[in-house]
């Protein structure tokens, strides 16, 4: 953690970054080490691989986002913060600038799954968040803005479903008094996060709900969306992510999957457990992979009927085995 402080205490040019598909706590790393830099005169340069997610546009500091392309200093001059991110594949098309930079930190706390990006890292895999972290890194350099703290907050919260799922200890609750004392406000935070959905994704969750298959006797249950169901809503397959996780809060049901067409040829089957099962076992074995309770895999030139078809299989086949 000193080599940390002592790296953000240095002279920069910083660039900013995390895993591709960004959330809250990736982005809200990004950001508060951005606004931090900044209000003490460093040049940072907070990147993402694509359009910035709209659902996380109140986080502060995001117009200051930018394309790999858009870097207005070349990637060798700068020293590269890598946040929230376990293994080197999940930088997408932002990894030749961060392979670039002179030095690179990374900050995270996942358990190491992949290949991990060269450079220092810091890695607490019992951390609830990079947030948690971060923040333990930026208090004792100083007092936190109230735009700091709430990016801050975002991520913690977010990364803990909303202080509930089992990374929440004393320490998350003690990390989060210390960043409403220092401005966050948890309405605020709480409210553009959980209500504020764009109407198209009302629409997904119809279909979402009108299309679920109960397996099992009532413990498993399975739905699906196509590319032709997004683009009729108008809405982004990454705005179904949830989706998963809310079929599985159906009583007795222990595992739920989402199963979608990402692109064209490619399908995404998100699978949610309440703990019974372990979908990261049934993720690796189609060679994907995640945690105990959320994992996915993807399947390619494969028919839709058949993945969804597979995918019956493996919950039914893995309850009645598994019990
Ligand atoms: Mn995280």
């Amino acid at each position: 953690m000193e080599r940390v402080r002592k790296i953000l205490e240095g002279s920069g040019p910083f660039l900013l970054t995390t895993h591709i598909n960004p959330d809250a706590d990736g982005l809200g790393c990004v950001l508060a080490v951005h606004l931090f830099l900044k209000a003490r005169g460093r040049e940072s340069y907070p990147l993402v691989e694509e359009t910035p997610p709209e659902f996380l546009d109140f986080l502060h500091g995001f117009e200051d986002l930018l394309l790999p392309e858009d870097l207005p200093r070349s990637p060798e001059e700068c020293v590269a913060l890598v946040f929230d991110l376990s293994e080197a594949d999940r930088l997408g098309r932002l990894a030749e600038t961060v392979l670039a930079a002179r030095e690179r930190v990374i900050l995270d706390h996942h358990a190491v799954t992949g290949r991990p990006l060269p450079g220092i890292h810091f890695r607490d895999s019992q951390a609830p968040a990079t947030a948690f972290l971060l923040f333990q890194v930026l208090r004792d350099l100083g007092d936190l803005s109230p735009e700091v703290a709430e990016n801050l907050y975002t991520g913690l919260y977010s990364d803990t479903g909303g202080f509930r799922f089992e990374n929440t200890r004393e320490e998350a609750f003690r990390a989060a008094a210390e960043l409403v004392r220092a401005g966050a406000r948890p309405a605020w935070v709480g409210e553009r996060l959980l209500e504020n959905h764009p109407p198209a994704r009302f629409e997904l969750l119809r279909l979402v709900l009108e299309r679920r298959e109960v397996l099992a006797g009532g413990q498993a249950v399975i739905s699906w969306l196509t590319l032709k169901d997004f683009e009729e809503a108008g809405a982004q397959p990454a705005e179904a992510e949830d989706f998963a996780t809310f079929l599985r809060s159906m009583r007795g049901v222990e595992v739920s999957a989402l199963v979608k067409e990402v692109k064209p040829g490619e399908i995404g089957v998100s699978l949610r457990s309440r703990g019974k099962i372990n979908v990261a076992q049934l993720a690796a074995s189609q060679g994907g992979g995640g945690h105990l309770r959320a994992a996915g895999f993807r399947k390619k030139e494969i028919p839709f009927p058949e993945v969804l078809d597979l995918v019956r299989g493996l919950l039914s086949s893995v309850l009645e085995v598994g019990l």
